[in-house]
């Protein structure tokens, strides 16, 4: 049966192939920056320099990179799609708008945001952010990125968890299924009966929750998976 409402998490594999780099491979940022240091509220606190220049550097990165043939066919699906298309990213850069996809929900923040830690007011980042940055708001010197860290709540959880009981199908694309809430959202699209396909290298640490698995590169496997949705 088609579906009528597909919701799409996608993670870091995704952007892999546009040269951004993932977190939990080999020589991956997690292999170059301790987690604790760089993606923690208290990691900020005890050395907001080095977080501000882990972000400004990959603000840079992500601003020089373009999106590859895996968000390219995701836009596709959202405008040739009959029914709703729902896009979920755990990435901060903005290929997928970047491709042209319209509905896309950062839930773990972006680079292109700053926040301020006093008054919770949001603005767009400069190109670098420095510590002690004040909000054009209140004018506390508390500007940091608009970043979802280890311990703090991502963005949009009601609305997101209300789409995943709503979809027929959930598809999961370049994601370990290391990091929650995101690695549970297959256990609750499959209770509400979605069926669910995951795109990845290999396996995620949630893969044999899927009906479907599609091994490859993104780049590969989307395009051929988008034309197989939209009959083309
Ligand atoms: C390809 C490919 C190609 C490569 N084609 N594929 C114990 C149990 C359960 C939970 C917890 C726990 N202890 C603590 C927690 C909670 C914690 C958590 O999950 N910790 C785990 C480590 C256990 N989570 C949180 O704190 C979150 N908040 C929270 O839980 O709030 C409470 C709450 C309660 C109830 C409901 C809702 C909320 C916040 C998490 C914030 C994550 N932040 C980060 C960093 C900030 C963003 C940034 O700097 O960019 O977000 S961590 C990092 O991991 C980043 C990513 O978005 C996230 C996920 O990584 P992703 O995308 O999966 O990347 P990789 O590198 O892991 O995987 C890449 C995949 O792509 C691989 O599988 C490759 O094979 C594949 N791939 N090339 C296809 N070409």
């Amino acid at each position: 049966m088609m579906p009528q409402k597909i919701v799409i998490l996608t993670g870091a594999g995704i952007s892999a192939e546009s040269g951004l780099g993932t977190f939990r491979a080999e020589g991956g940022l997690w292999a170059e920056h301790r987690i604790e240091d760089v993606a923690t509220p208290e990691g900020f606190a005890r050395n907001p320099q080095l977080v501000m220049d882990f972000y400004n550097a990959r603000r840079a990165q992500a601003a020089a990179a373009s999106p590859n043939a895996g968000h390219e066919a995701l836009a596709r699906l959202e405008a040739g799609f009959s029914g709703e298309v729902i896009l979920i990213t755990q990435n901060v850069d903005d290929l997928h708008e970047k491709a042209g996809s319209q509905r896309v929900m950062h839930m773990h923040g972006a680079l292109t945001g700053a926040l301020c830690g006093a008054c919770e007011h949001r603005w767009p980042a400069p190109d670098r952010m420095s510590p002690g940055d004040s909000c054009p708001q209140c004018n506390a010197p508390a500007a940091r990125p608009d970043i979802v860290w280890f311990g703090e709540m991502p963005y949009d959880m009601d609305e997101i968890f209300d789409h995943l009981s709503g979809a027929d199908l959930f598809v999961s694309i370049g994601t370990s299924g290391n990091v929650y809430p995101a690695a549970g959202f297959v256990a609750e699209a499959r209770r509400h009966g979605a069926q669910t396909i995951e795109f990845n290298l290999e396996p995620s640490e949630v893969g044999s929750q899927f009906d479907d698995i599609r091994l490859g590169p993104a780049t590969r496997t989307l395009p051929d998976w988008v034309a197989e949705v939209l009959g083309s």
